[in-house]
């Protein structure tokens, strides 16, 4: 049987390593009775919205089923499980804590503990109360002041509870999916809209640090971001040159200002209306130290010169070969990229945290055969490894999913899990590629 291979002298074969899984709140929960409205579920209510026209009404049904969840995740043998927390669930309108909703985190957190598996919790992932976006959104500097509202009364009400805290999870997305081409909640498009809501959750995230070292300073305090690495189709001058641009455009733009409190030189290029609005203060407060930096890969695109009047570059169909998603499979980036980020700035520990493929699994006879992903996993280790290898300090590595789940605008056409989830029963099942990550993980050295 196919396992998962390390060099036997990696560093990520020790126990110091740490290895986890991740979900997301509005991905696996459901238990939407029992929380208020967030962008998702507009979104997925607005037609054509998403590929099978589906919702996460009910999702994995995480809300009801989470103790088997965290036995199944105990079963996997990780050290750590990487959740979201739904900020619809835990706040009501007026700002304040909603205690029933708290409760269900902190019964999560504490069987968590119970078990030692580290948490580490996201606060944002995606599902910003619909309350919130009808006054605005991220397009509202206000809403930046809500979240760290919303930190600090969570933060205190969790307690020592956590191991690590990320602001947010993958800011691009939000930002560029959700408000400047549209195809995430809430759906807006616009360039202009896009750099602004870039700017007010970077905004939103510099104050979320600044409650996280007051309430948690014992915790791993940090962000999570993502990644598409930015390759040229030719060494041409002009090639070369739209290829940085995209990459200060899609990558740099978020972890610039956190590390340099600067953005990108592309922002010079951009139209005055495209401009976010900066107040004074607001890159001092954006650049706060990190304990740690959380970082998602699973692919790169490729870029040649623009062919339209005011672009900065063009960008390329994937390359095969490629996921179920439709994404290219190239591990390399992975090692590129780390090494590269890792030159360009002075960053905290690093953690992946996430990685992994969408594959079209079959279950067959109580089984998943997903051995493509199995393979995804292999070299995408590998890739990490060869980064540590070349000096770059990555403290851990979170497989992007713990389960398959409702994959945003794709809904639950593409399965990202280590586990393989029946949506009509609800009954999970380990993947090969879950049996694999288990086997790597129970032999690992002290
Ligand atoms: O499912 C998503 C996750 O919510 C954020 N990162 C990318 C994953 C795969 O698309």
């Amino acid at each position: 049987m196919k396992k998962l291979s390390l060099p036997a002298h990696s560093p990520m074969q020790k126990k110091s390593f740490l290895y986890g899984v991740a979900t997301a709140s509005f991905q696996i929960e459901g238990g939407a009775d029992s929380r208020l409205p967030c962008i998702w579920d507009t979104f997925c209510a607005t037609p054509g919205k998403i590929a099978d026209a589906s919702n996460g009404l009910t999702a994995c049904d995480h809300f009801n089923k989470w103790e088997e969840d965290i036995n199944l995740i105990e079963s996997i043998g990780v050290d750590a499980y990487r959740f979201s927390v739904s900020w619809p669930r835990v706040m009501t309108k007026d700002g304040n804590v909603n205690q029933d909703g708290v409760d269900f985190y902190i019964a999560l957190l504490d069987r968590l503990n119970e078990k030692g598996i580290k948490p580490f919790v996201t606060l944002y992932h995606w599902d910003l109360p619909q309350y919130l976006e009808d006054q605005g959104g991220w397009l509202n500097r206000q809403t930046a002041y809500e979240f760290a509202n919303y930190a600090n009364l969570i933060t205190q009400a969790f307690g020592n509870r956590v191991h690590s805290y990320a602001t947010f999870n993958e800011p691009f997305c939000s930002a560029f999916l959700g408000y400047e081409i549209g195809v995430h909640a809430p759906g807006k498009a616009s360039k202009e809209f896009g750099r602004k809501a870039a700017h007010h959750i970077l905004l939103a995230h510099g104050l979320g640090m600044q409650v996280l070292q007051k309430n948690s300073p014992d915790t791993l305090n940090g962000i999570v971001l993502n990644f598409t690495p930015c390759y040229p189709v030719s060494q041409s001058d002009a090639d070369l040159q739209a290829t940085d641009l995209a990459d200060q455009y899609t990558n740099q733009w978020y972890i610039k200002p956190l590390m340099h409190k600067a953005y990108p030189e592309i922002i010079d290029l951009l139209p005055a209306k495209q401009r976010p609005e900066i107040h004074e203060g607001d890159l001092e407060i954006i650049g706060q130290p990190m304990d740690y930096l959380g970082i998602n890969f699973y692919t790169r695109l490729t870029y040649s010169a623009p062919t339209v009047e005011g672009e900065f570059f063009t960008e390329h169909e994937h390359l095969y070969p490629r996921t179920d998603i439709g994404w290219e499979i190239y591990p390399k980036a992975l090692t590129d990229l780390l090494v590269r980020m890792n030159k360009l700035y002075n960053l905290p520990p690093i953690y992946i945290t996430e990685n992994g493929a969408a594959m079209a699994d079959e279950l067959i006879d109580g089984e998943v055969q997903d051995l493509d992903r199995l393979e995804y996993y292999d070299q995408h280790l590998n890739a990490v490894n060869n980064a540590i290898e070349a000096g770059v300090r990555v403290d851990g590595y979170f497989a992007w999913s713990l389960m398959d789940n409702f994959e945003w605008a794709e809904g639950y056409l593409k399965r990202f899990g280590l586990v393989y989830v029946d949506y009509d029963t609800q009954v999970r099942t380990l993947k090969q590629s879950g049996i694999a990550y288990k086997q790597m993980l129970a032999q690992r050295s002290e």
